[in-house]
C-alpha cells in the first residue's frame, strides 16, 4: 500500500485524482411539503444521533436536516447531554421529532451505577441510552459527525447489529454508523458489561465491539457497505478504492480531532476556511457540510438566540476567533530530518509525514504519474 500510495495533504491528492472520484456538489434544496408531499412516515423507526455540547448540537443539526433533505421516511431523535444550550435545543427540536436529554448522573439506575465505577465513560453511558428508546422496533445510530448524501431508509433492512468495518482495524465495526433494535434488557446488559469490563479504546466503539464479539464473523448481513460510512483517512489510504467506488457514498464521516464546526465559513465566496495546513478531511465534503450548515442551520440558530450573540463559525462573526483558535490548538507535527526509506514509511505510518522534502507533491506527483494514467 506505502508504494502505491505516497504520502501529500487532500488536495494535492484529489487535484491528480481524476473527476469520477470527486463527489458532485449537489444544491442544497430544502423540500417543498406541496410539490413533494412526504410518504408515510415508519413511526416506529427512527435515526438516532447524540450531542453532548453546543459544537456537537451542531453537527446534529446538520446530520438531522440532510436527512430530512433526503427525505427519509423515519422518526428522527437527538439524544443531548445536560450541558446543550437551550438556544441550540430549540434549533435541535425544529429538525427533530425528539429531543431527549440523558443525564446519566441523574438517572439512579442501573446507568448511574456503571458511572460510579466507570466516570471516564460518561459519555459512552450517554449514547448507551439509545437502547432505551423502546418506542421503537428498530433505529439507526449516527455520530453528529456523519453527513447523509442520499436516502438511506434501506438501512432499516438491516438487523441488530449492523455497521461498516472500521478503516483502522476492519476485524472491529465503525460505531459512528450502526443498526441496532432498543431494548431495556439489552441495556442493562451493555450497562453491566460496561462497568465490569470498560472500554478498550475508552470510548463506545470498544464497549459495542466487545459486547457484540461476533459481528466479525458470524453473519456478513451485518457487514454495511463501507459506503454509509465513509471516512477522509480510508479515502487517503486507498486513493483507488475510492475512485472506483467513491460516487456511491452515502454517507460522510468526518472521523478525527478536527470537526468540520472547527473550521470557519467565507459565506460570501462560499469558503471553507483553516485549511491551510495539510487538511485531514476531505475538501468537497467538507464543503458540503459548511453549505448545508449556512443554508439550513444558521438561520434557525438566529432565530434561538435572537439578540444573543452565539458563534455561528462564519469569517464575519465576531466569534470566530473562538474556533480559528480552537483550530490552532492542534499544530502538525514537526517535520523529521532526513532519513532512510524504511524509517521514512514507519514516520509515515505514525502520522510524521514530510510535505517539504522527501514526501513533496512533486515526489508524489511523479510516482502517482507512474499507475494513474
Ligand atoms: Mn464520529
Amino acid at each position: 500500500m506505502w508504494d502505491l500510495i505516497p504520502a501529500l495533504d487532500c488536495s494535492q491528492l484529489l487535484s491528480l485524482c481524476p473527476s469520477q472520484c470527486k463527489p458532485l456538489l449537489f444544491p442544497i434544496t430544502t423540500p417543498d411539503p406541496w410539490v413533494d408531499p412526504p410518504k408515510r412516515t415508519m413511526s416506529d423507526q427512527a435515526f438516532v444521533t447524540l450531542a453532548t455540547n453546543d459544537s456537537y448540537a451542531k453537527g446534529a443539526m446538520v446530520l438531522g436536516q440532510s436527512l430530512r433533505n433526503h427525505h427519509t421516511t423515519r422518526k428522527l431523535v437527538a439524544l443531548i447531554g445536560p450541558h446543550v444550550a437551550e438556544p441550540c435545543r430549540d434549533a435541535l427540536r425544529s429538525i427533530f421529532d425528539e429531543v431527549c436529554v440523558v443525564d446519566v448522573m441523574d438517572s439512579g439506575d442501573a446507568a448511574h451505577l456503571a458511572m460510579m465505577k466507570r466516570p471516564d465513560l460518561g459519555v459512552t453511558f450517554t449514547k448507551l441510552h439509545c437502547w432505551r428508546l423502546t418506542q421503537y422496533s428498530k433505529c439507526v445510530f449516527m455520530d453528529a459527525d456523519t453527513l447523509v448524501l442520499s436516502n438511506i431508509d434501506e438501512l432499516f433492512e438491516r438487523e441488530e447489529l449492523s455497521a461498516a468495518p472500521d478503516p483502522g482495524w476492519p476485524d472491529c465495526f465503525n460505531s459512528g454508523v450502526f443498526v441496532f433494535r432498543p431494548s431495556n434488557e439489552t441495556h442493562e446488559k451493555l450497562l453491566t458489561f460496561c462497568g465490569e469490563n470498560g472500554s478498550f479504546d475508552g470510548g463506545d466503539q470498544g464497549v459495542l465491539n466487545s459486547f457484540f464479539n461476533t459481528w466479525a464473523t458470524a453473519d456478513i448481513s451485518k457487514h454495511l457497505p463501507f459506503i454509509y460510512n465513509l471516512s477522509s483517512i480510508a479515502i487517503y489510504s486507498y486513493l483507488p478504492a475510492f475512485k472506483q467506488y467513491g460516487h456511491g457514498v452515502k454517507v460522510v464521516h468526518f472521523l478525527g480531532k478536527v470537526k468540520p464546526w472547527n473550521y470557519s465559513y467565507d459565506a460570501q465566496k462560499g469558503e471553507v476556511k483553516g485549511q491551510s495546513d495539510p487538511c485531514q478531511l476531505h475538501p468537497d465534503y467538507l464543503l458540503m457540510w459548511w453549505q448545508l450548515y449556512a443554508k439550513a442551520v444558521v438561520p434557525l440558530l438566529q432565530k434561538a438566540y435572537g439578540d444573543t450573540p452565539f458563534s455561528s463559525g462564519f469569517v464575519d462573526d465576531k466569534l470566530h476567533e473562538d474556533v480559528t483558535a480552537q483550530t490552532a490548538s492542534s499544530p502538525p507535527p514537526p517535520p523529521p530530518p532526513q532519513v532512510t526509506s524504511a524509517e521514512r514509511k514507519q514516520r509515515w505510518e505514525e502520522g510524521q509525514i514530510d510535505y517539504l522534502g522527501a514526501d513533496s507533491f512533486d515526489n508524489i506527483e511523479r510516482k502517482l504519474n507512474s499507475f494513474l494514467k
